[in-house]
């Protein structure tokens, strides 16, 4: 029995396109994904503000409410929690130059409409939780934005939308680059200050993803550790990536077995999810899958994850004393081999 309970979303069912080649998969409906999740045992659903009300720009804030009551339905019938709605700021024509730190004042309040409504959207979803991936915060051109206006620009959006919502928490998930060079707000130690700086720290949190912390050249269990001591901790997206090159979301575990191990390790360690959290596998089948391998991916990483859950559980603490008290890593280590590469 896991001590976590797991999420994904609809994203990470996808049809293989990228930036140089066209789908290889078929589109799968929402409902059928989210039969396919409950089936392989998520316990909660992810959510863009667009997945949960796709063409939510034509609408009026009140249509977009009532077409989230309708998935909060669905999400029911299934008996799956949401976990968080986070404004996908990235596709539109206004958010070409980022949306919060955009330098149009008209594309800055274009942004702030999303934040609100994906506010909206999670109270009609049931959750207290909004994403922020600020995937074009940042810059192409580096003095075309001063890194100082941009990062209060951040603040002053996240502050807007804490006295939108007096229940709302904010949780940045952080990216250094791709699809923006530099960002604003690339790791969890920035998340963690841009939370110090706003109204109510105590509603400002933060989502690490494995990629994202081995992209930055960190380590993902380091980074969630450096959360988990600031308290501040809310979502994971825990994936794996083969080195700092584009993006991959591979399957958790698959490249960096020993880091996936310690991510797990720290996790089980400090008790999360105590309060509601849940894992998030925010991984991406390989555009070489076939349709009926849509979600492998899902499954490996699931049972990856619940494997090393039970290797944590087993890991000798005394024999790690020992080890520290004669300071031999050495052995230390290998016992770490061995742990992971033994039955
Ligand atoms: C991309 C991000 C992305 C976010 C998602 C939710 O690199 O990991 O998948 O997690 O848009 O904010
Ligand atoms: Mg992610």
């Amino acid at each position: 029995m896991s001590q976590f309970k797991y999420s994904v979303g609809p994203w990470n069912v996808h049809e293989g396109a990228d930036a140089y080649g066209p789908a290889t998969r078929k589109t799968i409906p929402f409902e059928e994904k989210i039969k396919r999740f409950k089936e392989i045992g998520f316990d909660a659903v992810q959510f863009h503000d667009d997945d949960a009300v796709p063409n939510m720009n034509e609408l009026s804030e009140s249509e977009i409410i009532e077409e989230a009551k309708k998935v909060k339905a669905l999400l029911d019938k299934y008996d799956l929690k949401a976990e968080f709605v986070a404004p996908r700021l990235w596709m539109d024509q206004r958010t070409i130059d980022g949306g919060f730190t955009s330098n149009s004042e008209k594309d800055r309040e274009f942004a702030m409409w999303r934040a609100y409504r994906s506010i909206d959207i999670a109270n009609a979803l049931g959750c207290d939780k909004i994403v922020l991936w600020l995937a074009r915060e940042g810059t192409l051109c580096y003095e075309s934005k001063s890194p100082v206006q941009a990062t209060k620009r951040l603040i002053d959006a996240i502050n807007k939308m804490l006295a939108y919502d007096e229940n709302i928490k904010i949780l940045i998930e952080t990216k250094p680059n791709e699809p923006i060079d530099r960002s604003v707000c690339p790791t969890i130690g920035h998340a963690m200050a841009t939370s110090a700086a706003s109204i109510d720290p105590s509603r400002v949190g933060g989502l690490l993803e494995s990629a994202h912390a081995i992209l930055a050249g960190l380590d993902p269990a380091s980074e969630i550790g450096f959360a988990m001591a600031m308290g501040k901790l809310w979502g994971v997206h825990l994936n794996d990536q083969n080195g700092m090159k584009f993006d991959q979301d591979k399957s958790f575990g698959v490249e960096n077995l020993r880091q996936a191990f310690n991510q797990i390790k720290v996790l089980v360690e400090n008790d999360y999810g105590k309060n509601g959290e849940y894992i998030g596998l925010d991984v991406k089948a390989m555009r070489t899958q076939k349709d009926e391998g849509s979600y492998k991916h899902l499954e490996n990483s699931l049972k990856i994850a619940k494997m090393l859950e039970e290797k944590a559980l087993r890991f000798d603490y005394d024999y790690q004393a020992k080890c520290v008290a004669e300071r031999d890593y050495e052995a230390l280590e290998m016992y770490v081999m061995e742990l992971l590469m033994k039955g």
